[in-house]
């Protein structure tokens, strides 16, 4: 619970800044955009002091690998993916004050001054390290240049900065069998300058500041991954690279040197709001620099070191900041129980959801809020879309502001009735009505934004059912005077819910706003008894949703289809052709047997070989077998396999082999035994 002992004059919101190297997909909305997007609705309609930033990131390895892959310049990609992106979150109603880019001149020299004010005030270690070099590319291997096997899981495609099979957050030097993602070669050591920071020395200033100041305000998912970065110790971190795409270290002889992305992109927050504040002729600087500024970082998970500890860490360095109030990160979204990867093209795309579902932007807002990673990764799947769409949206939101607007249509001609005597249950509505602002603005404050939602669709829960239960089309006849007072009182809930509803569902609100003639106001508002006077003209009633038909759903859900099988087709890869033919006498010449390994050891100094003893029935032997890259030697003792015996010996490694295990490549590339399925004794013959 968020305890209020600060007053704050205005409010500093950061929305994480994309990567400019792909669109934005239903992972990013659910995680980042959309609850920051509701948090500064609401908090622009309680009359609050406001900025939200937003801006693509447009520097780091990947953009750069991926224009090399293109041909095309780094320029080139950032330019592309900065307007889509930027157009589909206008057109989604992302209500950013400014959605900037970092490869904007005023970022580059707001991000150089701020390195070159740490650098004066002598934070960074310098120091020279030897680091991967591509002789043929002429360049070092920075991040995702580099490839290799990961440590940790053996994984054989791990990048220097990070292994995507377990995880595991990687340095260059830890790869083993490294490989430049430029040329494939090996790459060499060459010594280099870097600038570090010393996260070490920020240990204890952190412990105080995130795991006792901030134990009770931020969430557990973002405690838990500070406390377990801090508990297991921090290292010094470079924030340079020999990199020419980024903005340049600014200190003289540092040609061909930039700031690490991580250095430069949250600082982007600062440079946009500069040039949002430049452009309103205002100071940017109280939004980052006064005490009574309350500034919120809306992150996905993979973002909380840099958002709570190194960037914090940062600004504290400079000293004259500010630093985040809270840090409501997000866990992940899947789609369709499966992991969303840009790479295998498992995701939805908003631009694409945009096309296919036109004027409908508050339907995956309102999926995406409903079922947020608030705190455990959720899962999206277009069935629940579908649902949530026509038995909520729909059937109780949608219903009760039909039925409602209509009848009054019918009855009165769209003019609010005078009510008469209240029983009851119109005092009990209108009573409990009032309290929902109130609720559904804590849960917001709170970030619990799946919550707040679901509070509101308690209210028009609430009117759907006083209207169900009093049902007025049947008293029209009879009691005329009774109708007046119950769609009086419905028609104030629909006032309400219109009011409320504008964080969630924007379009749906301004939608309703023309419907009932009532500009949407401020959030205090919804408290008052009467939003809509006996007499005010109501405007054309209309549909607010509409019901999603099976065929979208399984337009959307074959679409999905075709990419896995794309997808399966791209692993398994085509079989080698056939070899040439062979007679039965010279398969026979083979003597395949099964056997047993008994004992296994490495060989010193051949990172392939392991030395093996199998028990073939016939003898026991030795075998020099290179599988040491797949198995360790523990892990294979007591193994049944298939052997080829009669191999003529062969002289490895001073060691004499004789024999051959028989062996197939998996689909991650492993070899693999090929044992029999069934028991068996050493030495039966394979026939
Ligand atoms: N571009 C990483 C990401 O999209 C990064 C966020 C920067 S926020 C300053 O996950
Ligand atoms: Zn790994």
């Amino acid at each position: 619970m968020e305890t209020k002992i600060k007053q704050f004059r205005r409010y500093t919101v950061t929305s994480a800044l994309p990567y400019a190297n792909g669109p934005i997909h239903i992972g990013h909305l659910a995680g980042v955009y959309v609850p920051a997007d509701i948090y500064v609705r609401y908090l622009r309609l309680k009359g609050e002091e406001v900025v939200f930033i937003g801006g693509s990131d447009e520097h780091g390895v990947p953009i750069t690998i991926k224009a090399r892959q293109q041909g095309i310049s780094p320029q080139e990609v950032v330019d592309k993916y900065h307007n889509i992106i930027k157009e589909s979150f206008e057109e989604f109603g992302i209500s950013f004050d400014i959605y900037s880019r970092t490869s904007a001149p005023i970022h580059h020299q707001t991000a150089s001054d701020f390195f070159k004010t740490l650098y004066d005030k002598g934070v960074f270690i310098e120091q020279s390290s030897h680091q991967y070099y591509d002789e043929e590319a002429g360049q070092f291997l920075a991040d995702r240049y580099i490839t290799g096997t990961c440590p940790h899981c053996s994984f054989e495609k791990a990048y220097g900065d990070q292994c995507e099979r377990c995880g595991t957050s990687l340095s260059p030097l830890d790869l083993i069998n490294p490989r430049s993602a430029l040329s494939g070669n090996t790459p060499v050591l060459r010594e280099t300058k870097h600038w570090y920071l010393p996260l070490d020395q920020a240990e204890p200033w952190l412990r105080h500041w995130i795991l006792e100041e901030h134990k009770d305000d931020w969430k557990t998912n973002v405690y838990g991954q500070c406390k377990s970065w801090i508990d297991q110790g921090l290292q010094p971190r470079a924030v340079t690279r020999d990199l020419d795409w980024g903005v340049k270290v600014p200190l003289p002889g540092t040609e061909g040197k930039v700031l690490y992305v991580w250095f430069d992109a949250p600082i982007g927050y600062i440079s946009a709001t500069r040039e949002w504040a430049e452009a309103r002729g205002t100071d940017w600087q109280p939004w980052w620099k006064s005490a009574d500024t309350k500034m919120v970082h809306f992150i996905g998970k993979d973002n909380i070191v840099f958002h709570c500890i190194i960037f914090p860490f940062m600004l504290r360095s400079e000293g004259s900041y500010i630093l985040p109030d809270n840090v409501p990160a997000n866990e992940f979204l899947n789609l369709e129980n499966d992991k969303i990867s840009t790479s295998r093209n498992w995701a939805v795309w908003l631009h694409e959801y945009l096309h296919d579902f036109p004027g409908r932007q508050d339907v995956l807002r309102y999926v995406l809020t409903a079922n947020a990673p608030e705190t455990k990764d959720s899962d999206f799947t277009w069935k629940d879309f579908q649902a949530r769409n026509n038995s909520e949206l729909l059937a109780i939101y949608g219903n009760f502001v039909n039925r409602t607007l209509v009848l009054t249509q019918k009855y009165f001609g769209g003019v609010v009735p005078q009510p008469g005597d209240l029983t009851d249950s119109d005092k009990e509505l209108l009573e409990t009505m009032k309290a929902f602002p109130e609720r559904i603005g804590q849960s917001i404050e709170n970030y619990r934004f799946r919550e707040a939602l679901s509070e509101l669709m308690n209210l028009a829960r609430a009117g759907n059912k006083y209207l169900t239960e009093n049902e007025p089309w049947k008293l029209f006849k009879t009691d005329p005077e009774r109708v007046q007072t119950i769609l009086y009182v419905s028609l104030q809930v629909v006032a309400r819910l219109m009011l409320l509803s504008e964080p969630f569902l924007p379009f749906s609100a301004a939608k309703l706003s023309g419907m009932i003639r009532l500009k949407l106001n401020t959030w205090q508002d919804a408290m008052a008894d009467e939003l809509l006077p006996a007499g005010h003209q109501l405007g054309e009633p209309g549909y607010l949703f509409e019901k999603i038909e099976d065929s979208a759903i399984e337009a959307q859900v074959n679409k999905l289809l075709e990419t896995r099988k794309a997808n399966e087709a791209q692993a398994t890869p085509a079989a080698k052709p056939q070899k040439d033919t062979v007679s039965y006498d010279d398969f026979a010449r083979m003597d395949i047997r099964t056997a047993t390994i008994e004992h296994a050891e490495a060989v010193p100094k051949a990172k392939k070989l392991l030395k093996l003893t199998v028990n073939t029935g016939i003898d026991r032997r030795t075998i020099v077998s290179g599988i040491a890259e797949h198995y360790n030697p523990e892990e294979i003792i007591g193994k049944k396999v298939v052997m080829l015996v009669n191999l003529a010996p062969r002289e490895i490694r001073g060691i004499m082999s004789q024999g051959m295990i028989l062996m197939a490549e998996n689909n991650e590339g492993k070899l693999c035994f090929v044992s029999p399925a069934e028991d068996f004794h050493p030495g039966s013959e394979v026939k």
